[in-house]
């Protein structure tokens, strides 16, 4: 197929430029669940699973995959203890880093009330604002039943929403309600396709609001001055930048909530 010299360019200029890196990090057990079928349905953004469990890192899918406090809990998980899961993500902020640099878009999920997901996403969602990426963060409160997990979920959603604005929870309670009665796990089922269709509204919209008008933007400029041979070199992951400078933060919560079956939000 024969391209256009100004189409060459807009793709020269788009790889890289136009087109945001989304990365979904998975918190233990929960997060990490959820990643694995993310993994696999949907194919535009990078799944990264972060766990002390390394026997549920293993039998997970993702496209990258961190064991934290390996010194610590020897692989065997935080055992419910959210201050082991902060402290493991604490002392693996760099190898965060490192897999979430120059990501546009990062948004964390994770299971509260045990101890990993509740104690290292908010550290993973302080990794990714250092980084200046745009951070969400999907919280999955626990059942009422589960009565000792309560305490750290609120602390855990009160940590997250100190770090990033744009926390979404979604009740696990609601799921009973919504399903009656089936098995927690095609309960659970429910849940990751819910957030999955979550997470595609969220980047799809992202591409079309923030990132389509820009394209059109600058294939006008090409257009016009189609004459200029310089192709500007593009700029590291602008990307973040513009998410940031177009949307409210508190009504990007607003907004993405609701694109998620308003039956699983928290209440
Ligand atoms: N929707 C959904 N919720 C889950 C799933 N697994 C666990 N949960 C919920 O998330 C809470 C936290 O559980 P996990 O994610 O397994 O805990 P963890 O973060 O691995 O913590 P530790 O195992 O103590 O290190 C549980 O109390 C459940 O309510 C899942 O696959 N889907
Ligand atoms: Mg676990």
């Amino acid at each position: 197929m024969m391209h256009t010299k100004s189409e060459q360019i807009v793709a020269t200029l788009s790889k890289g430029l136009l087109e945001p890196r989304i990365s979904v990090v998975g918190c233990g057990g929960a997060g990490n669940n959820v990643v694995n079928s993310i993994y696999w349905s949907n194919k535009k953004v990078e799944t990264v699973a972060v766990n002390t469990d390394e026997t549920k890192l293993e039998n997970i899918n993702a496209h990258k995959k961190i064991l934290i406090g390996k010194d610590v809990t020897h692989g065997q998980g935080a055992r419910g203890f959210p201050e082991v899961g902060e402290h493991c993500a604490d002392q693996a902020r760099s190898a965060i880093a490192s897999v979430l640099k120059g990501s546009d878009i990062v948004i964390i999920v994770a299971g509260m009330g045990g101890g990993t997901g509740t104690g290292a996403a908010p550290i993973v969602a302080e990794v990714s604002r250092d980084l200046n990426a745009v951070t969400f963060a999907i919280a999955i409160n626990p059942f009422s039943y589960e009565t000792c997990r309560q305490t750290a979920a609120k602390e855990g959603i009160k940590k997250l929403r100190g770090v990033t604005e744009n926390t979404i929870v979604l009740d696990n309670d609601r799921l009973l309600d919504l399903a009656g009665d089936i098995s927690i796990n095609e309960s659970f089922a429910i849940m990751e396709r819910s957030i999955n269709h979550l997470i595609d509204s969220m980047t799809h919209r992202i591409s079309e609001d923030v990132v389509s008008p820009i394209r059109e933007e600058v294939n006008a400029y090409i257009q016009e001055y189609e004459s200029i041979a310089v192709v500007p070199a593009p700029q590291a992951h602008p990307v973040a930048e513009l998410v940031t400078a177009s949307v409210e933060a508190k009504s990007v919560d607003m907004t993405f909530a609701a694109t998620v079956n308003p039956q699983l939000l928290s209440r």
